[in-house]
């Protein structure tokens, strides 16, 4: 079914991060990042960014695996501390810019297209420590700084950049507010949230000022949700579950203003940010030229009721009185980590964002996070992640050539095994195995899985052969 849907420059590629996937902390004049930090103060039984799987000094092997599972984009973040260090410098770090320039040129080498995303939860820990980070307006100069930075250094060889990964799961799970009054907190949260939201916008307009040949946008972490019942309070509530944690990102990027439902939400909790009066301004005039997103798991979504137990924050349990909140789907298996698999969801997805933006879509994460290990045979048969994998691309394909949506490039959560962003480095994602486990990095040899021989013949005929049991 996939025959010939794929178009001819489709971008098959695969992702990372700079913080799970380089190590070398200390090395280059690097800074410390809070990504560096929560990654060691997580858990004492759980890997760090320190190592990682030594991208930093394995880059050269890692990007010939690249070239030859058969990449055509390679997704990745520039870690903000490897140009500034401590944020507020007034000159970048040479080193850091070296290092990748010797990326790109290596990614040149093998022509495979990088896309890069500025900032993926890296920032650097003295501008937490000195300004309170994202609280303060100072931190939005200091990102378009180093956007400005990485636009002149390396807008020569990168068409495809997004402003911030995640930044929509980044507020809830990766910045812990220490401020016990929930109001207080949550107004805190929006505040940050707000700055962010103008630093990306400054960071598109200035790429478009510098780049035209350019194209940037947000990556957001889209967790969509079903109703529950057709029951039509579930429905309100599953599109209050969207609205309220989803597409108040896009609507905002998108059309350039806050949303309406979203003001008077926050107004209504009294978390609505403090707006400069040049806010909306600087809003409106950071349009994306795409919108790139992750896509892990689904939701069901039903009616919660106002006296019901609040949970602004959680991943797979929220709960917000009087609106929603989360429940099992029956319908659906969920991974060892609880992550329903969902890949009909993934082409609602497809058809959800196409009809509400008509924007090129990008999708810069999907994948299956499992505990596996290398068997007696020496190799990884990772047939659960293969399976997986095709069901989506197989969703995609339909999505292209049924419903007619611009699908630029698909890159798969992750290239090679990195630390993961909550769990250690034993929940893997990766069609190259990082033989470590959480304390002991042994050799970190690399051993491709099944995985890797099965997206190498993916790529290799542009998504016709998917394998066997494709409907
Ligand atoms: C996204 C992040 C990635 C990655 C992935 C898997 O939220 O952008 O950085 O970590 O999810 O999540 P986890 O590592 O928590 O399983």
């Amino acid at each position: 079914m996939t025959k010939g849907i794929f178009p001819e420059n489709f971008l098959w590629g695969a992702s990372t991060s700079a913080f799970q996937v380089e190590g070398g902390i200390h090395e280059g004049g690097k800074g410390v990042s809070v990504a560096d930090v929560l990654s060691r103060t997580h858990s004492a039984d759980y890997a760090d960014s320190s190592v990682a799987a030594d991208f930093y000094h394995r880059y050269r092997e890692d990007i010939a695996l690249m070239a030859e599972l058969g990449l055509r984009s390679y997704r990745f973040s520039i870690n903000w501390t490897r140009i500034y260090p401590l944020g507020d410098e007034a000159e970048p770090n040479a080193e850091g810019i070296a290092f990748y320039h010797r990326v790109l040129d290596e990614l040149g080498r093998h022509d495979i297209e990088p896309i890069v995303t500025l900032y993926h939860f890296d920032l650097p820990q003295h501008l937490e420590d000195a300004y309170g980070g994202w609280r303060s307006r100072k931190t939005i100069d200091c990102y378009v700084r180093y956007a400005h930075t990485c636009f002149t250094e390396f807008g020569a060889r990168v068409r495809w950049w997004q402003t911030i990964n995640e930044q929509n799961l980044m507020i809830r799970k990766h910045m812990p507010i220490d401020e016990p009054d929930l109001t207080r907190r949550e107004r805190v949260r929006h505040q940050i949230d707000h700055h962010m939201f103008l630093a990306g916008a400054r960071a598109i307009a200035l790429c478009h000022e510098m780049l035209p040949e350019a194209k940037i946008g947000p990556t957001f972490a889209y967790l969509p949700s079903y109703p529950a019942t057709c029951r039509p309070e579930d429905v309100i509530a599953s599109q209050d579950a969207d609205n309220l944690y989803n597409y108040y990102l896009t609507d905002i990027h998108v059309f350039g203003e806050y949303p309406s439902y979203y003001v008077n939400w926050l107004t209504e909790h009294g978390w609505m940010p403090d707006f400069e009066p040049e806010d909306a301004e600087i809003l409106a005039a950071g349009r994306p030229d795409y919108i790139g997103f992750n896509y892990y798991l689904t939701y069901a979504a039903e009616w919660c009721p106002e006296d019901a137990p609040a949970d602004y924050l959680s991943i797979l349990h929220l709960s917000v009185p009087g609106r929603f909140r989360y429940v099992d789907n029956p319908y659906l298996v969920a991974t060892e980590y609880g992550w329903a698999i969902d890949p009909v969801g993934f082409r609602r997805s497809l058809r959800e964002l196409w009809q509400r933006y008509r924007l090129p879509l990008m999708i810069t994460e999907n994948g299956i996070g499992v505990r596996e290990g290398i068997a007696e045979d020496g190799r990884v048969h990772d047939d659960y992640r293969i399976d997986y994998l095709r069901k989506h691309i197989c969703e995609m394909g339909k999505a292209i050539a049924m419903d007619g949506i611009p699908v630029i490039s698909y890159n798969a959560w992750t290239f090679i095994d990195v630390v993961s962003s909550s769990d250690g480095f034993s929940k893997r994602y990766g069609f190259v195995f990082v033989d470590r486990d959480e304390l002991d990095e042994r050799k970190l040899a690399r051993v491709p899985k099944d995985s890797f021989f099965w997206y190498q013949r993916v790529i290799e005929s542009n998504g016709q052969d998917l394998g066997e049991g494709l409907e």
